[in-house]
């Protein structure tokens, strides 16, 4: 493998590890807040990707290369409300692509067919992820400030947790 491909597959493991923080991070924050159904969210949505690393990890070891686990920065750990939660999620997501976009770029101008083909399977769930984060968005600026609308918010969580699972699966 290119030294430059396996450059960007160990920056995009770095991306996908800080990722995986970051939702940690916003679970404990919306742990401590009593959003029991979006903190469910998160921590799962934290899980995946740590999974999307792991996935990155095992490919580069396998096709000769050698995976690199970094040091992170610690993640913002304080919000104002869900709306800011997820609005950074959102844009998280959106610089998340924009690398994935960048690696599948130079995929095909190295030639590197098979890194090409694996990436795919991310640039789709970069598609889920971000129509995911949209959705969410959108419910909480109907929402607004009532606090009924966001306890129901909270519990559709639960839902939106479980159907998020079994696309994953
Ligand atoms: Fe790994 O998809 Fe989000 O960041």
């Amino acid at each position: 493998m290119k030294q430059n491909i396996q450059d960007i597959l160990n920056r995009q493991i770095q991306l996908e590890a800080s990722s995986s923080q970051t939702y940690l991070a916003m679970a404990v924050w919306a742990e401590n807040k009593g959003y029991t159904g979006t903190t469910d969210f998160l921590y799962a949505h934290a899980d995946e990707e740590r999974m999307h690393m792991l996935k990155l990890i095992k490919f580069l070891n396998e096709r000769g290369g050698e995976a690199v686990i970094p040091a992170l920065n610690a993640p913002k750990s304080d919000y104002k409300d869900l709306h800011e939660v997820f609005s950074t999620l959102l844009e998280h997501e959106l610089h998340v692509t924009d690398s994935i976009n960048e690696i599948v770029y130079i995929c095909l101008q190295e030639k590197d067919y098979t890194t090409h083909n694996f990436m795919q399977w991310y640039v789709s769930e970069q598609l889920e992820e971000e129509a995911l984060a949209r959705t969410v968005l959108d419910k909480l600026k109907l929402i607004g400030d009532d606090k009924g609308g966001l306890y129901l918010f909270d519990n559709d969580m639960k839902t939106i947790q479980a159907e998020s699972q079994i696309q994953i699966q």
